[in-house]
């Protein structure tokens, strides 16, 4: 079919008017074709039934590509053997930001490499892409003119999140035939569609039966709802402490005198390398309630205030002597600090770095030895919570330590941003979900998974006698396992997954839920029933992501700077003088600070942290969910969640 023939005869199905393909004529962007058509279900062999006729292929070098049809079971066959290749669809298809799409395939591959990185140099993978056009044909950045939502589940906040990319379905690794789908709404602006189908590294390939269709997936229910919630105790602002030069974006807490109420941990940093992957703490700083600093190690400077990832801090009693001790990394050593006086307890120098896989941002080898990342504490020995812990490069290895810094063990693969520490198997140690493995409490890796890109987020949970763990893959999507044998049960691809948080957030509903959100190319949220199934979607907006013990009767709200939300996008709970003028955006934690057992709310930037309690007290016996809330950090994984 010409385009002429399309032209000549605007009554067939699934053609453009006339008027919009010589609007469009003569723009070749990015190489696209001046087709265009009204109906998504009419796009002429999207689905590969004719091989190739209206797709063109591009590669980064000549002699690593074979496209082939493929007889048996229809649709083609793409063999890669290094390099990135694109397979480009010719025809646009004219949209808006009004509608919500389903775009699906059956694919199969065998990649022979899992390589990953974030500029796609020798990554193994395939991703079917869909790009928001304008009516200039430039694909369509989601940008904001003022943040006015819930914390996104970010370490920061970002008013251009890149170029809009919600729509696409990208795999790795080995699968066997699989129907996989994404569900979007196109961003405002929109007025063309155009899809495309990437790849690189070594590999196999096969994809048919590509489709997309104007459509809402059944059972899923849109954009903000009336309130499941009765009645909800309002906000008293129980105590604001003013910060000083100290302040930092990374806050942990813990009773460090053991007088029964919390103190503060600062930690300030800088980067001393390349990218995201080189930082260490600066300063770091122990204050009480009442702004007090109680010890400071190292140079306090506002400059350093700022943020984009976890640092190597946690807060805990490691001697059972009723304070807790503060365990950290600075100037390549793990330190144990007095959390009384922050004096040294104990100090071994940091691991030596490794390359591991070169994931992500590629081996974190400049230094030496490692600044650290990431500290969560376990019960990997069976001698109580938090007599160990794991200390973790950015993205590719992880140490277990004991808390007298002996070392237990070792694991390099591709890092979540804060491993997953459950007892799985139910015998008093914990499991280690590292991202992409389930490891045993010595280290034996029972399970590995390879999904793309990394993992942000992941929650286990026991459902109908299984035990669940789900996932947020950054630009991968949400996934449901098998937590025990590591299998996809289900899968969607919502965009770059970022949170998920497990907790009874609907009253109405008598089983948890899980509140999702994406983040960079779009800010979506959406609700997962336990069975993995979507349930509701809410389109170009987050509200809170951190599940709060406010009411007190086994339901949560969701917390965001501004106040407290259903999952349904309500806002229930406004705080009073919320206002922040942080240059960089407040962060959430909750804590159970004073009162009742019910949770306060911690919002803080570089010039106060301020605690909000309820106006009401709580009636008849308060619920009080079990979560390991002195791990909790940035990407939330599990620490938030009600097990
Ligand atoms: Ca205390
Ligand atoms: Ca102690
Ligand atoms: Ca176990
Ligand atoms: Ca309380």
């Amino acid at each position: 079919m010409s385009f002429s023939s399309i032209d000549d005869n605007p009554q067939s199905a699934g053609v453009a008017s006339r008027a919009s393909p010589r609007e469009v004529r003569g723009k070749r962007t990015r190489g696209t074709s001046s087709l265009v058509f009204d109906l998504p279900e009419k796009l002429p062999n999207l689905g590969f039934e004719d091989g190739f006729l209206y797709w063109v292929c591009d590669f980064e070098k000549p002699g690593t590509l074979s496209l082939g049809i493929n007889r048996e079971g229809g649709g083609i066959r793409i063999i890669g053997h290094g390099g990135s290749w694109e397979l480009r669809y010719k025809p646009l298809l004219r949209a808006s930001g009004m509608e919500h799409y389903i775009l699906e395939a059956k694919v199969k591959c065998n990649f022979v490499d899992r390589r990953f990185t974030f500029s796609g140099a020798g990554s193994a993978f395939a991703s079917i892409n869909v790009m928001a056009l304008d009516e200039d044909l430039n694909p369509i950045r989601v940008r904001f003119s003022r943040w006015t939502f819930g914390d996104p589940g970010e370490p920061f906040l970002r008013e251009d999140l890149g170029i809009w990319s919600c729509g696409n379905i990208s795999f790795c690794g080995s699968l066997g035939w699989r129907h996989l789908y994404s569900f979007f709404k196109p961003p405002r602006g929109t007025k063309y569609l155009s899809l495309s189908v990437r790849g690189g590294g070594r590999g196999e390939v096969y994809i048919k039966g590509l489709r997309l269709s104007r459509h809402i997936p059944n059972g899923v229910s849109l954009n903000v709802r009336p309130t499941p919630f009765k009645s909800v105790p309002q906000a008293l602002l129980y105590k604001r402490i003013p910060l000083g030069d100290y302040a930092g974006k990374f806050l942990r807490i813990g009773d460090l005198n053991g007088d029964g109420r919390p103190e503060f941990v600062f930690a300030q940093n800088e980067r001393i390398g390349p990218g995201d992957i080189y930082k260490h703490i600066t300063c770091i700083t122990a204050v009480d309630l009442e702004g007090n600093i109680l010890w400071q190690r190292g140079r306090p400077d506002l400059r350093n205030y700022e943020v984009t990832s976890d640092l190597p801090v946690g807060v805990m009693d490691l001697n059972g002597d009723g304070k807790d001790e503060v365990i950290c990394c600075m100037n390549f050593e793990i330190l144990v600090l007095d959390g009384i006086t922050g004096e040294i307890v104990r100090r071994k120098p940091t691991p030596k770095s490794r390359e591991g896989g070169g994931y992500c941002e590629g081996p974190e080898t400049l230094f030496e030895r490692i600044t650290g990342d990431c500290i969560v504490f376990c019960n990997l020995r069976g001698q109580g919570e938090g007599k160990d812990f794991i200390l973790k490069d950015r993205y590719n290895n992880l140490w277990a330590y004991t808390a007298d810094l002996d070392e237990l063990w070792s694991y390099s693969g591709k890092l979540i941003h804060s491993p997953l520490v459950y007892d799985f198997d139910g015998d008093g140690r914990d499991e280690v979900f590292t991202g992409d493995a389930l490891l045993d409490d010595s280290g034996r890796v029972l399970w590995t998974i390879d999904l793309y890109d990394h993992c942000d987020s992941a929650v286990v949970y026991e459902h109908k006698g299984k035990l669940i763990l789900a996932l947020a893959h950054q630009n991968g999507g949400f996934y449901f396992l098998d937590a025990l044998r590591g299998e996809v049960l289900k899968e969607h691809h919502l965009g770059h997954a970022q949170v998920l948080s497990l907790g009874r957030f609907d009253p109405s509903v008598n089983e948890r839920l899980i509140c999702a959100q994406t983040y960079w190319g779009g800010l979506n949220q959406f609700l997962f029933d336990l069975d993995g199934n979507l349930i509701h979607a809410s389109f170009e907006k987050v509200f809170g992501w951190v599940p709060v013990n406010w009411i007190g009767d086994g339901t949560e709200l969701l917390a965001s700077p501004r106040g407290l939300y259903d999952c349904y996008g309500n806002l229930l709970v406004e705080f009073p003088d919320s206002y922040t003028r942080s240059k960089w955006g407040a962060k959430v934690f909750v804590w159970d600070v004073g009162n009742d057992p019910r949770d306060e709310v911690l919002v803080w930037d570089e010039y106060y942290l301020t605690i909000y309690t309820q106006a009401e007290r709580a009636k008849g016996e308060v619920y009080r969910p079990k979560r390991r809330l002195y791990n909790q950090t940035f990407y939330g994984n599990g620490n938030f969640v009600s097990l």
